[in-house]
């Protein structure tokens, strides 16, 4: 962790020019009606869990470029997501990747509290062989044509149930990999049949108080077709499974120019969104920074939560889903972390009232304007607030820096080799 005397130099520095425009922003929300101060509280009470494997450093399928002090273990990307939530306060959960992050539970839960965290949904693994794994995934893995394939693989979601359920997880996330790359290669119908059967079972397994979410994707690594391929296969999937079972939306896994909040809006509508990974795009599922390229979407996806917020039951899955090839995994993390809360304090900035009643008098141009006025609107300083409040840093990329915290832990764990690419 931070130490914190490093951490209130930091915030000294700034504190000044802080407090002057928290102060500048709450006169000029007081003339919209706004209370900054009740916005700067929903914000600090709102959290995105962090990826384990986020905070190695990513790659492409043509190479990966290690950084310095990688995380070996599940025990170092803890501390390291220890470090973006001691600054960030935006980050109080981890999810973890299994088998990745396998771990006797105990220890787990240990490290987890000595990094302040706790466990977010749990991820399964169907997408690539493990050593001493008697049957390969390299044809499918829940809709594998093979049947102890298949096996195999609902065997592996039910171990992650069962670790998840001895760190305090209350969900598991599926995404397979299963598809096919050539026409004809696979049938459609019988290949999704078999993943319904799979997922069932899987399901059947769950236990009373944990929800299953499914992750549609429409390319990689499959390149012809995908099993779940798009939000009306996976909402089918949920449907058919039951009412533990709900949708996660990559943001990353769609068509280019897809409307994404329109897919959110109507996953509401049917009860079905689980939750989201966030992450931005130019072309395909690039895994990049979240709103490094669109920050209006992630607001407009925002401005349908917000929207939705009004029904206290409604408590969709938070997850940064990103990879992270030429910067700090801990400064992407966090720097993604503070977007997704600016948009949503942006969202919460919309003039709710006004904008239906452009709505009604379909009043295009003023209905349009009104989310701009939200979305234009510089949160900085409630962000900040936010954080400071719960104890954390004004600058939160400055404060890392000034640690020195990277040059520590790369004195402590060994360089890892460049050779060979993948995805991590
Ligand atoms: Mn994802």
């Amino acid at each position: 962790m931070i130490a914190q005397d490093i951490l209130d130099e930091s915030n000294a520095a700034v504190s000044t020019d802080h407090d002057a425009d928290y102060a500048a922003l709450g006169d000029h929300l007081a003339r919209r009606g706004i209370d900054i101060a009740a916005i700067a509280g929903q914000v600090a009470g709102y959290g995105v869990a962090v990826p384990s494997w986020g905070v190695g450093t990513g790659g492409t399928r043509f190479a990966r470029f290690p950084g310095k002090g990688e995380p070996r273990h599940i025990f170092d990307k803890l501390a390291d997501c220890g470090v973006i939530n001691q600054l960030t306060r935006a980050t109080p959960s981890v999810s973890l990747h299994v088998p990745w992050d396998d771990a006797p539970a105990a220890d787990l839960l240990a490290a987890g509290e000595a990094a302040g965290l706790s466990f977010d949904a749990m991820n399964s693994n169907t997408f690539q062989d493990q050593p001493d794994q008697p049957y390969s995934y390299k044809f499918g893995s829940l809709s594998h044509t093979d049947a102890a394939t298949r096996a195999q693989a609902v065997e592996h979601n039910l171990h992650c149930i069962e670790l998840g359920q001895a760190i305090g997880s209350k969900a598991l996330t599926v995404w397979i990999g299963d598809g096919s790359n050539f026409p004809g290669q696979s049938n459609f119908t019988k290949q999704f049949e078999r993943y319904l059967a799979s997922a069932s079972e899987i399901y059947n397994s769950l236990p009373a108080d944990w929800s299953l979410f499914t992750e549609h994707k429409m390319y990689e690594p499959a390149f012809y077709s995908t099993v779940v391929q798009d939000w009306g296969t996976n909402l089918m999937i949920a449907q058919h499974l039951g009412p533990k079972a709900k949708c996660l939306v990559d943001l990353g896994h769609h068509a280019p120019n897809v409307n994404i909040e329109m897919i959110v809006a109507r996953l509401i509508h049917a009860g079905k969104l689980g939750g989201f990974h966030f992450n931005d795009s130019k072309y395909g599922d690039d895994d990049l920074d979240t709103a490094a390229i669109d920050p209006y979407r992630l607001f407009l996806v925002f401005n349908e939560l917000v929207e939705a917020e009004t029904d206290p039951a409604f408590d969709p899955a938070h997850m940064l889903d990103q990879s992270h090839n030429v910067t700090d995994p801990i400064e992407s993390l966090m720097s993604s972390a503070m977007e997704v809360q600016r948009a949503y304090a942006q969202a919460l900035l919309v003039d709710r009232v006004a904008l239906a009643g452009y709505q009604e008098s379909n009043d295009a141009l003023m209905a349009s304007r009104t989310l701009k006025v939200a979305f234009r609107t510089d949160v900085d300083p409630i962000l900040a607030e936010a954080r400071r409040s719960r104890g954390g840093a004004i600058d939160p990329i400055a404060a890392y820096r000034l640690s020195g915290y990277r040059a520590r832990v790369a004195a402590e764990r060994p360089e890892v080799s460049g050779a060979g690419g993948g995805i991590v």
